[in-house]
């Protein structure tokens, strides 16, 4: 490493070596790549052992897991044809006939993305997905789709699980070439949480495409058509891919008291989306609300209004929606979201196993292999074991969720949210604020990022003890949550009917909003420039994917390069060893490249020296490695 460089370079050997030496001399810093790659792990296991994993709050030591059993499969020969073949070989309006003549029902798995989104707070790792994605691939081949991309899991990769998001894409989909790859944009929010300029948002489509999605679920936080138009066009025009444009669903379409989001402001929504040339429709029902009869009602009016295969989307968290899958099914659905058993329910998608038993026999009923699709939950079943911390402690299906309207993603997110600020016994009284914030900003479309700020200001009105009655009288007292500010304001669109004047009034405090497209307010991303710039900071070997990385969530972006320069690669480290480091006596086999293993030891953990570090010892591949740690407990 370093010091043999240093060692065996002549100027030193002469005894000419001056503090500028290592400056003068770079080369000496180019350790060989293995070795220090090696070092690196280490760095990090030692140091998760010692301060354990910074996103794991609370855990027990003595906490012991099963390994997860891969099931079998036969990884020779090609893989059998899916749906990513059928849109190759027929092209998307071949491919939309096609879906429109199929008279079985088709799923979409979301286990990759949203199941672990709404239980686990995203925090589910590519190599526990990846292990078993061409096994799926190869025995669920009939599957419609695989939403495995998008929504929170692109900041979260990067934020807590030290990943790059792109390369997750990338092994996804050369493990899944057959069947299509889907995710979930945030129209003009793209995955973050604000508005972007069109031209990034636009890039962003081409390059994820590019990378392996062949399905964009394009929805807008408010429902606005208007923030939606630049995705739809983008995909159209420069990808090969299906635009699916989603109306987020809300309220309750059969409640006579219902007067903002009945049946004919859904049926609008979906000609405009039609209109603005979506190729797929999806109700995107994100907290659970839509009830079977209602969605009977709601299916077979869209199916009148317009001629576009329509997918529906939903939460578990009533623990009726299978109910309501059955009746979408026989008003005619196209395509239903569901997730591994094991992985499935409550916040989550309904259970995909026990929906194709119900189906069994059904006229639209499509045969799958139930006991692989068992096999594969019984695997998810062991790989959820690992991130119980994360768990919401949701224990079952609560009809609490028509009142607070709370979306299934933010739950899982919600109660660590206010636990992190000490109000982790008030969490009732945070879900009847989400509601009395939802009625006060005028009843909105709860969903990422709306849904986020609906949050941030039922957690600052439990924080602070605030009634509506004090935001609107004394408004201009109160440091209101920047999110809540810029949502008045008209950072993430309008509304349908617009925000209340008085609150937009308390909120703004004089501050003008705006009512066109926020993303109007934006100064285009100049791609050459800042490109360039970008790798001069970041160097040479920074990719163009990496920019778009930092042009959505810069200190985000930064910081995951801190952690991978300490760190490098991380994601190979299996799960336990990840979040809760290794134990004494305790080796894991680490797989850093196909065929190319590695095994890691921990011997002992010195106690802290005078200095406050401690010596971790190991074995790498049979030598001993000592890696110094500062403790930080
Ligand atoms: C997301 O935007 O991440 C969602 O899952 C919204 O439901
Ligand atoms: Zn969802």
């Amino acid at each position: 490493g370093f010091l043999e460089n240093v060692i065996s370079n002549p100027t030193f050997q002469a005894g000419g070596a001056t503090v500028g030496f290592i400056r003068q001399h770079p080369e000496l810093m180019q350790i060989p790549e293995r070795q220090d790659r090696g070092t690196k792990m280490l760095r990090y296991v030692a140091n998760v052992t010692v301060n354990g994993n910074p996103a794991v709050k609370k855990f027990d030591p003595d906490r012991r897991f099963r390994t997860p059993k891969v099931p079998i499969y036969n990884r020779l020969g090609e893989y059998p044809k899916g749906t990513k073949d059928l849109l190759n070989e027929l092209g998307r309006e071949g491919f939309i006939s096609w879906l429109k003549e199929q008279k079985s029902i088709q799923y979409t798995d979301t286990t990759f993305r949203d199941a672990h989104q709404s239980l686990l707070a995203t925090r589910m790792r590519t190599i526990d997905m990846l292990k078993v994605a061409e096994g799926f691939a190869r025995q669920h081949p009939q599957v419609f789709s695989m939403e495995v991309w998008g929504g929170a899991t692109f900041d979260v990769c990067m934020r807590f699980l030290y990943e790059d998001p792109w390369e997750r894409l990338r092994l996804f989909r050369k493990a899944m070439p057959n069947i299509l790859l889907q995710m979930l944009l945030r129209g003009s929010n793209a995955v973050g949480y604000k508005a972007y300029p069109d031209n990034l948002i636009e890039k962003f489509i081409e390059k994820s495409w590019e990378t392996g999605i062949d399905v964009y679920r394009i929805f807008d936080s408010l429902n606005w058509v208007e923030a939606m138009k630049v995705s739809i066009r983008a995909v159209r025009e420069r990808t090969g891919a299906l635009a699916e444009a989603a109306i987020c669903y809300t309220g309750d379409v059969l409640d006579p008291r219902e007067t903002k989001y009945g049946l004919q402001y859904y049926l609008d929504l979906a000609r405009q989306l039609e209109d603005e040339g979506a190729h797929l429709l999806a109700i995107k029902d994100m907290a659970g609300l839509l009830k079977p009869y209602a969605a009977q009602s709601l299916i077979t009016e869209l199916k009148k209004a317009v001629d576009l295969p329509i997918h529906l989307h939903t939460h578990d968290t009533s623990s009726i929606q299978p109910a309501t899958y059955l009746k979408a099914i026989e008003a005619g659905v196209d395509v239903v979201d569901v997730a591994l058993a094991s992985l499935s329910g409550l916040t989550s998608q309904p259970n995909f196993n026990s929906v194709v038993a119900f189906m069994q026999g059904h006229e639209r009923e499509l045969p799958m292999d139930l006991r692989a699709l068992n096999d594969y939950s019984n695997y998810f079943e062991d790989v959820r074991e690992y991130y119980y911390p994360f768990e919401s402690g949701l224990k079952a299906g609560t009809a609490e969720v028509y009142e607070h309207e709370i979306p299934g993603g933010q739950y899982s997110n919600l109660r660590p949210q206010a636990t992190a600020l000490g109000l982790e016994d008030k969490f009732e009284e945070v879900k009847a604020n989400y509601t009395k914030v939802n009625q006060l900003f005028g009843n909105l479309v709860k969903v990422t990022p709306s849904s986020k700020v609906v949050g941030d200001m039922a957690i600052f009105m439990t924080a602070n003890n605030l009634t509506e009655k004090d935001v609107l009288e004394r408004g201009h007292t109160l440091n209101f949550p920047e999110s809540v500010v810029g949502l008045m304001k008209g950072e993430l669109g309008q509304a349908p009917g617009g925000f209340p004047a008085d609150v937009q009034k308390a909120i703004l405090r004089g501050q003008e909003p705006f009512t066109d497209r926020p993303n109007a307010h934006l100064q285009p991303v100049d791609f050459d420039k800042d490109f360039a710039a970008f790798r001069e900071r970041f160097g040479e070997q920074a990719t163009f994917l990496e920019f778009l990385s930092h042009q959505l969530y810069p200190k985000v972006f930064e910081e995951f390069c801190q952690t991978r320069k300490q760190y490098g690669d991380v994601m190979h480290l299996p799960t336990p060893v990840f979040l809760y480091g290794l134990r004494h006596g305790e080796d894991t086999l680490v797989e850093i490249d196909e065929g190319k293993s590695i095994i890691i030891k921990l011997l002992y953990v010195s106690a802290p020296d005078e200095e406050g570090m401690r010596t971790v010892s190991f074995e790498l591949n049979g030598q001993t490695r000592r890696i110094r740690v500062r403790d930080e407990s």
